[in-house]
């Protein structure tokens, strides 16, 4: 259709004029972006309705994705990837004098997420479309995506997100489909000789309305479908009848507390707070969900008995876990199914995965709350525990102790996890080491009783977006050297491996990253207006800020470094740029503080002319997909030091060694994955173990107190935190310090202090080998295959959701 330059710039004047009313002279780059999307957004439509004639002719069973985030970013750039416009699209644009990056640019990224968790689900979308599973997103449509991040005097500042304030070209509203969710009321028993049946009264209703988007297939005609849910009042304007009896205040009340559902997105990572709204956002989504997927089964399907062959629906983290009893209230209330079999049907439809272990991140609704705003959620779930805990009693007799550990309600609180496990058919970890931390932690009592349901899934990035779309140059250099076929199976890109000692791809690939640097160099420049150094390391830590994934400990690598230039001005040394980029929680004091406290040390260390361009230290502002676009191609060195055991996986970690970047990390997550494929030689790895940091929590013995005191460079760095080295007000970095030296350092960053140091001198080392560091590079992107989403995904659907790939014309 729009397969040579002509035809394209013909559409595009075409849909220039009906879309802007506007001759192309007169367009801004936002206009130009639209037209184009809207071009781009009909020429799929006809794919769009083919997949899902073709999923209804085959009858193939579908994966529902349900997931409170889904962190997007741009999609303008990814669809024409994955439709293969792009060449097209660039000649023919360029023929009208509009570079296709401005209209990029003019996109708004859909931040509908906090970090990993939100865009794993973005990755597994493109990787569900990409291999031809018929797989769907369920999510909310957040009126505000994640909060807009400024740096004013060093401090975070947050800002709405109003992402949709010029429309949204990839979305179609579809009233029709709409549903209907309600909330509060009381649940009345109306038994007769048959069965009990239970009326729900007095409720109050909320009209769900989905918004759909095409996720398009890398090259494959599949377009599957992200639904996501808005609420609204259900009159849509006033009620007028409570309007004439003088409820004026009470309609309007009504119809904001309605639509507040669906207004924000909790800008909480990890970190869990027992309000209701977002309870209310929970049930929202998963209500509208489900009985959008049993609409649409049974119009092809007769009984619902079929469910677990034909649909398989994903809980991404304890968030959506509502799916189960909301699936259980409608095969019991709605369909009049025993509750044997509905449980039969909804365990066997139902799996979950589990994304952290930290303790605050685990859901527990209060239960008044619970049962005030759902009340007939609460009587399933309530009914789920007395079952469950009696097939407890049934196996363990008299172990109270394991019973009351496992129990779905315990301490006046529904535990969401529980539920998860108790009611799906699978429960994974999404890296090795963390699975296992569930499997005899976390969870173990739960994988005593059922170990058949568990399993782990590494998780992966997609590498289309991350390698293909971010970082082309590269992308094209590397299917020179051994051919496209990396690109439906990335795990071919092992062939790399021939290549890391060969000098001339090794001076083309470090060419690709000069390149890539002088990019984000000259963005920096333009926006913070210093220079630097191009061929100084750069060092970066892009993450969420928490305390467990210790941006202190780089801090203070980067203090120490700093004072020991000051004392040796001839030390001998590469020359560094440190990278952050981090959003912290608004409520989340510490890590607001560690911004204030990075600004601080990077104005401090920019503008002492002592070290000159030997270090530098940049805090970027506002870091989301677009700018991570631009981040991982220019990195060469990927920060991923979290506490071992803390973090589940990361994925960072897999988008930095996929672009060349080398891991210095601690043996946590994914990075003990990448260690075991690259080898102790392409990667720095350092500190305590999971092992060895569980060993401190349960029998004590770590004491940051005596490290402070044997060792003069920690006491020098630590000490000026609080020293008036720092020209703030004088408590200003007084919480961190304490949490370091009087509350015993958490985290073990002192306990790690020593072996980080130590792997970051090994580090410079190695750059300054130049031709070492390309063979060590060029091998990490040969071994980033198995992080593909890709086949993280086919792993799911073999495993878990007994999906199969299917072509479509
Ligand atoms: N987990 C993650 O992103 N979690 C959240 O975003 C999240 C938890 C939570 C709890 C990451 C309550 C309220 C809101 C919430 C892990 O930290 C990574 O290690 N948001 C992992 O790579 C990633 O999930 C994907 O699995």
């Amino acid at each position: 259709m729009f397969r040579d330059k002509e035809t394209f710039k013909n559409a595009f004047l075409e849909k220039m004029q009906a879309v802007c009313g506007k001759c192309l002279d007169e367009a801004t780059a936002f206009d130009k972006y639209m037209a184009l999307g809207g071009m781009i957004r009909d020429y799929t439509s006809r794919k769009w309705v083919k997949t899902n004639a073709r999923y209804l002719e085959e009858d193939a069973k579908q994966v529902y994705y349900f997931s409170l985030e889904f962190l997007l970013g741009r999609l303008l750039g990814s669809n024409l990837l994955n439709l293969g416009l792009t060449p097209v699209c660039r000649e023919a644009l360029d023929d009208l004098g509009i570079d296709l990056n401005e209209l990029e640019d003019a996109e708004a990224d859909a931040g509908l997420g906090n970090g990993g968790l939100g865009r794993l689900a973005a990755c597994f979308l493109d990787s569900m479309a990409s291999l031809g599973i018929p797989g769907h997103g369920c999510g909310i449509r957040y009126r505000y995506g994640f909060f807009e991040q400024r740096i004013v005097d060093g401090y975070q500042v947050e800002l709405p997100d109003n992402w949709l304030r010029d429309g949204n070209v990839w979305e179609l509203r579809k009233p029709d489909k709409a549903v209907e969710v309600r909330f509060y009321g009381a649940v009345r028993e109306e038994s007769s000789s048959e069965r009990t049946v239970f009326v729900h009264e007095n409720y109050q209703a909320v009209l769900a309305v989905p918004y759909d988007t095409p996720v398009i297939g890398y090259g494959n005609n599949t377009v599957n479908t992200l639904r996501l849910w808005s609420a609204e009042a259900v009159q849509t304007d006033f009620d007028f009848s409570s309007f004439s009896h003088g409820d004026y205040l009470q309609a309007v009340e009504y119809k904001y507390s309605v639509e507040a559902i669906s207004q924000i997105l909790y800008p909480d990572d990890n970190h869990y707070k027992g309000r209701e709204l977002r309870l209310k956002q929970q049930y929202f989504f998963v209500s509208a969900g489900i009985q959008s997927i049993v609409r649409t089964f049974r119009k092809k399907n007769g009984s619902l008995k079929q469910l677990p062959e034909k649909v398989a629906i994903h809980v991404n983290d304890t968030h959506p876990v509502l799916a189960i009893p909301e699936l259980m209230r409608i095969l019991i209330d709605e369909e009049g199914i025993g509750w044997d079999e509905a449980w039969e049907i909804t365990t066997g439809t139902i799996s979950y995965t589990n994304h952290t272990i930290l303790a605050e991140a685990m859901e527990k609704w209060p239960k008044d709350l619970f049962r005030n705003l759902l009340p007939r959620i609460y009587m399933i779930i309530h009914e789920i525990n007395e079952r469950f805990c009696r097939e407890l009693w049934d196996r363990y007799p008299g172990d109270w102790d394991m019973i009351s550990s496992m129990a779905i309600i315990a301490d006046n609180h529904i535990k969401m996890a529980h539920l998860a496990v108790a009611g799906s058919c699978s429960i994974n970890g999404v890296a090795r080491i963390h699975t296992d931390i569930l499997k005899r932690q976390e969870m173990k009592n739960f994988y005593i009783v059922y170990p058949h349901k568990f399993n782990n899934k590494t998780n992966g990035v997609t590498h289309r977006r991350w390698l293909m779309k971010a970082n082309p140059e590269l992308a094209g250099l590397i299917t020179e050297a051994i051919g496209p076929g990396w690109i439906r199976e990335p795990a071919e890109l092992t062939g790399l491996l021939k290549y890391s000692a060969d000098p001339s791809f090794r001076e083309q690939a470090a060419g690709v990253k000069k390149r890539n640097k002088a990019v984000l160099a000259g963005m920096i420049r333009d926006k913070y207006s210093f220079d630097v150094d191009l061929d100084s390391i750069f060092d970066v830590q892009v993450k969420r800020l928490h305390a467990y994934k210790r941006q202190i400990l780089n801090v203070l690598h980067i203090m120490d470094l700093y004072n020991r230039l000051l004392e040796n001005p001839n030390l001998d040394m590469a020359p560094r740029t440190f990278i952050f980029g981090a959003k912290a929680a608004p409520s989340y004091y510490q890590a607001k503080t560690t911004i204030k406290l990075i600004n601080t040390l990077a104005h401090i260390i920019n503008n002492d002319r002592r070290v000159g361009d030997r270090i530098k230290v940049v805090f970027l502002e506002n870091y989301r997909v677009s700018l991570a676009e631009m981040i991982f191609p220019a990195a060469d060195v990927s920060e991923q030091i979290s506490t071992a055991g803390k973090e589940a996986s990361g994925t960072g970690n897999m988008k930095f060694m996929l672009n060349g970047a080398i891991t210095i990390g601690t043996m946590d997550g994914a990075n003990i994955e990448i260690y075991e494929k690259v080898g102790p030689e392409n990667i720095f790895t350092f500190g305590l173990t999971a092992e060895e940091v569980m060993d401190y929590y349960r029998s004590g013995g770590y004491s940051s107190r005596d490290l402070y005191e044997n060792d003069s460079r920690l006491r020098l760095t630590l000490d000026s935190l609080v020293n008036g080295f720092f020209p703030v007000p004088a408590d200003e970095f007084r919480n961190i310090y304490n949490s370091l030296m009087v509350h015993n350092d958490e985290f073990f960053v002192l306990g790690d202090f020593a072996a980080y140091t130590a792997a970051q001198l090994n580090l410079d080392r190695a750059f300054r080998d130049k031709a070492k560091w390309l063979e060590m590079s060029i091998n990490n992107i040969a071994y980033a295959g198995t992080f593909s989403s890709d086949r993280t995904i086919l792993e799911y659907a073999k495993d878990i959701w007994g999906a199969r790939q299917l072509s479509v014309e």
